[in-house]
């Protein structure tokens, strides 16, 4: 295993219930290094960019438009085996799959509004960090 940075975004749906403290605890309560962090909203061309893999699918649209809906929160984290540690932290896409003790599980809306979004692989980490924060940031 080796240290790795990740990506991690609060969604709108989890700002706009306040849940920001909530789910920066449990990055910090599971030993993440939050190297950045920043509160922004995306433009419509911003999501449709970021979310590009998903362009084909039936809910690229819809998600494009929640999640320019309000604010979200964005992390570059790191932490030894982050991007796999993060991804189990988060639980699954849908809430309903998702393990007792995840954030989805405990706090998500629905399979959309699903609170938190995590890089799956080192590709779409080195990817997805440097969309979000530039070299002096991270
Ligand atoms: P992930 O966030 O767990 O990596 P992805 O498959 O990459 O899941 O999907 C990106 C996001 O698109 C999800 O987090 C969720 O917000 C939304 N999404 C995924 N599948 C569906 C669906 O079937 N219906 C509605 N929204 C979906
Ligand atoms: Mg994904």
């Amino acid at each position: 295993m080796s240290v790795e940075k990740t990506l991690a975004l609060i969604k709108p749906d989890a700002v706009e219930r306040g849940l920001q403290g909530e789910i920066i605890g449990r990055i910090l309560k599971k030993g993440f290094r939050i190297l950045a962090m920043k509160q922004l909203l995306l433009t419509r061309h911003q999501a449709e960019a970021f979310y590009r893999e998903h362009e084909a699918r039936p809910f690229f649209s819809p998600l494009c438009e929640y999640m320019t809906s309000g604010p979200i929160i964005a992390f570059a984290l790191e932490k030894e085996n982050g991007i796999a540690d993060w991804r189990e932290l988060m639980g699954a896409t849908n809430p309903a799959d998702a393990a007792e003790g995840t954030i989805r599980k405990d706090l998500a809306v629905d399979i959309e509004k699903n609170s938190v979004h995590g890089s799956d692989s080192p590709e779409s980490a080195h990817r997805e960090v440097p969309f979000f924060f530039n070299r002096l940031e991270y």
